[in-house]
């Protein structure tokens, strides 16, 4: 009796050290951050996100949103995130490039056919390794899932239909030194800056133009000082979401179960929203006067070759996989 008891006893011990060893996350309020705002597919895509993973912890876990770059440009945003001042950031992929030199494959001009290449490219394998290395890299943050960030074609103040337009144009790019050669190498002279930045740099002729999707270039409301939309869309970049590495290992394992499981639903959520985007956005762009110039494709795909060249030179089979995705 007296075994049996001590049996059970024993029993209850090592139930209660295993439950006590994956035990549930303390409440936490999650600070998520992103440059667009309120309003914009990624933003509520990441609130939707929030309100489930609320729902689905009763509450421990909650998600605030800081849109509009309160928190910073994204530079400044990845820096937060690495120390874990910030939990979930939406950022371009681009600027995350210097951080991951790895990811740049999917930055460089032209990699991607068009929009639904780049789709089935990170919604499979390749992009799920993607995410992987920078979960795998020394910086800190913990790649959630993907979202589109459409096609960037370039504005300016005047149209753009060739390479030799683009002559002695100042064209403000993302920081990261891939764009700058590319921009130098399509005929512009690239300039790096902050996204903050650039409304009042075209107003007041710091940069002669820009590039972007049309969703932000009409939500920045740049096309009220660069009404030229050349469509070159030289670069697809998909964008990602990443949750801090610091606040990532405070999540027990069933929690980050749950977090991988609906990121991937705000993969899928955000893609619908930013297609009606993309529409709603060409149509109030038209509506306003810009000007959509169809420009000689092929002539900027050449000329970008060497910018292929160079940052993808370690990662050739990589890009054979890309261009073999149907
Ligand atoms: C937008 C991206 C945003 C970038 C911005 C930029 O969604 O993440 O910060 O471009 O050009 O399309 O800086």
């Amino acid at each position: 009796m007296k075994f049996r008891n001590s049996l059970a006893g024993l029993a209850l011990a090592v139930g209660a050290l295993t439950m006590m060893s994956t035990p549930a996350s303390a409440a936490m309020e999650l600070k998520a951050a992103d440059v667009h705002p309120e309003g914009y597919p990624n933003v509520v895509a990441m609130q939707n996100l929030g309100k489930k993973l609320e729902a689905a912890t009763a509450g421990r876990l909650t998600l605030k949103m800081f849109p509009g770059a309160i928190l910073g440009d994204e530079k400044s945003m990845i820096e937060q995130t690495q120390v874990g001042a910030i939990a979930i950031l939406r950022t371009s992929l681009g600027t995350v490039g210097p951080v991951v030199p790895e990811v740049n494959v999917f930055n460089m001009p032209f990699v991607f056919r068009d929009e639904t290449h780049m789709r089935k490219v990170i919604d499979g394998e390749i992009g799920y390794e993607l995410l992987g290395k920078i979960n795998a890299s020394p910086a800190k943050m913990v790649a959630l899932g993907w979202m589109d960030g459409g096609t960037r074609s370039l504005y300016l103040k005047k149209p753009v239909k060739t390479p030799a337009d683009l002559k002695g144009q100042k064209v403000r790019m993302m920081g990261n030194p891939l764009f700058i050669d590319t921009m130098n190498a399509m005929g512009g002279n690239g300039i790096a800056m902050g996204f903050g930045e650039l409304y009042s740099a075209l107003q007041t002729g710091v940069v002669d133009g820009a590039e972007n999707n049309p969703p932000t270039y009409f939500t920045q409301n740049h096309h009220t000082v660069a009404k030229y939309y050349s469509l070159t869309g030289h670069l697809i970049i998909p964008e990602i979401f990443v949750m801090s590495k610091v606040v990532w290992d405070k999540l027990s394992a069933d929690d980050q179960a749950l977090m991988k499981k609906l990121a991937r639903e705000a993969q899928m959520e955000q893609r619908v929203l930013w297609d009606k985007k993309v529409a709603e956005s060409v149509d109030g762009l038209k509506k306003a006067g810009v000007e959509f110039i169809e420009v000689d494709k092929v002539a900027f795909y050449d000329l970008t070759a060497p910018v292929r060249a160079k940052y993808g030179k370690d990662y050739a089979d990589l890009i054979k996989r890309i261009e073999a995705v149907n």
